[in-house]
């Protein structure tokens, strides 16, 4: 993503977060049952990825964990357009048009959303243009 949108919102209107906020909450409260959960640890400047099936329109959580002693990046468009939230160190930040997260060695960040692209989903590092990996996911009548 060396040509993409704001990587994360911080400034936006408090009525705004609010309002993004409690629908979070109300999704959340509805849904945390049945929330999939992707895990991907980068290590030796790779993206190792731990995924199980993935439905379209259901909330997702990618777990990013840095394992390397340098920074890395996890960017992707398939946040594109979508409400997207990212916890990071205690902080949750909330928006659109998100284009992933930094981490720090050893950091890691949680990226929530609702899967609604189907297709692969490819994700790279902005910092190290060679490592790219991604996710598939299938329609709701393919599973
Ligand atoms: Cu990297």
């Amino acid at each position: 993503m060396t040509t993409g949108g704001n990587r994360v919102q911080w400034h936006r209107s408090g009525m705004v977060v609010s309002m993004a906020f409690l629908a979070w909450m109300y999704g959340a409260a509805l849904q945390a049952q049945s929330e999939q959960v992707v895990e991907v640890t980068i290590k030796d400047y790779r993206f190792v990825t731990k995924q199980s099936t993935l439905r379209l329109g259901f909330p997702t959580a990618i777990t990013v964990r840095n394992d390397d002693a340098v920074r890395h990046d996890f960017g992707s468009t398939m946040f594109e357009g979508i409400p997207t939230q990212i916890e990071k160190d205690g902080v949750i930040v909330y928006g659109r048009g998100v284009g992933g997260v930094f981490l720090d060695p050893k950091q890691d960040a949680t990226i929530r959303f609702d899967m609604t692209r189907p297709g692969r989903q490819v994700f790279r590092c902005s910092i190290h243009p060679t490592m790219s990996g991604e996710l598939l996911l299938l329609s709701a009548e393919a599973v």
